[in-house]
């Protein structure tokens, strides 16, 4: 962990009980007894939707005897469950979104386990979500090795007027070889390479079928080989910042597993089958939930 990345001016008065943190977004609070059941948490998944965490939190719930599953109250805008050391929430779409949850499942972190650099270490965070492939047929899923954004440089916000915060976007490689691992044999159609993260599904994703339209076949065609020919293998909207920010931190354990639903050298429009979509959104499960297993479970079947 990097000690000198967190906020401690804040986060070190919640501890000591000078002022509560409020985690607005989440509904829960530092003083809600709620999140006393949450101190022993491993492990943190995201997700864009809410239906997703529900699913994957019965999952794991019933993996480990039916543990009990903990919901959170509020859910307009993240939907929250915690289950034999897991917590497992939704991000919406979008860094803006996903930037929220982070920052407040991060300090939620930092509360849980009192400031203990060693403990907040042990929590292994990802995040397991779609994605367009580039030169990859829909069903393929991607192991993400670092997030960038559209030009290919990591994760940066405006600094006001005064430049730039420039951030490091690299996942763990450690973390990246032993999903893998977790997953050989399985037959699942895995894959690693960089992903990039846009603030847009259409424009910065050089769609042709917005609403507006900036590019022609051609330069869609350009910018998304410049993408494979720079290892890029798929894109979507959250993985820069989540690599940003918990590498801001020091967290040494972290992923992003992502299902294409289309390949982008060949459209734009999803129009994969309810059925297949489905299928893609098992299969990137079952990558977390092999992985989950052998870190949490020490492997085994379902
Ligand atoms: C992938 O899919 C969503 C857009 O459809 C977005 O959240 C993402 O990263
Ligand atoms: N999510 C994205 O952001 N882009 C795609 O093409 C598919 C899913």
């Amino acid at each position: 962990m990097k000690a000198e990345g967190i906020n401690r001016e804040f986060l070190d008065g919640v501890l000591t009980g000078a002022h509560p943190d409020v985690y607005y977004h989440f509904g829960v609070s530092s003083e809600d007894p709620l999140l006393e059941g949450l101190r022993d948490v491993r492990a943190i998944i995201m997700a864009g939707s809410g239906g997703r965490i529900k699913e994957f939190a019965e999952r794991w719930s019933a993996l480990n005897g039916g543990s009990e599953v903990i919901a959170f109250p509020k859910e307009d805008r993240f939907v929250t469950r915690y289950t034999a050391g897991v917590l497992f929430a939704s991000h919406g779409m979008g860094m803006p979104s996903a930037s929220i949850a982070v920052q407040e499942l991060m300090r939620m972190v930092y509360f849980l386990k009192r400031g203990d650099l060693e403990a907040m270490d042990q929590v292994f965070w990802a995040r397991v979500g779609t994605s367009g492939g580039v030169g990859l047929p829909g069903g393929t899923i991607v192991v993400t090795s670092e997030g960038l954004m559209a030009d290919l440089k990591p994760y940066r916000l405006l600094q006001g007027a005064r430049g730039v915060y420039w951030f490091d976007g690299t996942f763990p490689a450690a973390t990246r070889e032993a999903i893998l691992r977790a997953n050989e044999g399985s037959g699942l159609p895995i894959v690693s390479g960089k992903t990039i993260a846009t603030n847009e599904f259409f424009l910065e994703q050089f769609r042709l079928d917005g609403a507006i339209r900036m590019e022609t076949a051609e330069s869609k065609q350009e910018f998304l080989e410049w993408l494979h020919e720079n290892g890029v293998r798929n894109i979507e909207m959250e993985g820069a910042m989540l690599a940003a920010y918990l590498n801001s931190w020091g967290f040494s354990s972290f992923a992003m597993i992502c299902a294409c639903l289309l390949n982008r050298l060949e459209g734009d429009q999803v129009t994969s089958s309810p059925d297949q979509l489905h299928q893609f959104s098992e299969d990137s499960g079952d990558v977390l939930f092999n992985y989950l297993r052998s870190l949490l479970l020490g492997g085994g079947g379902e």
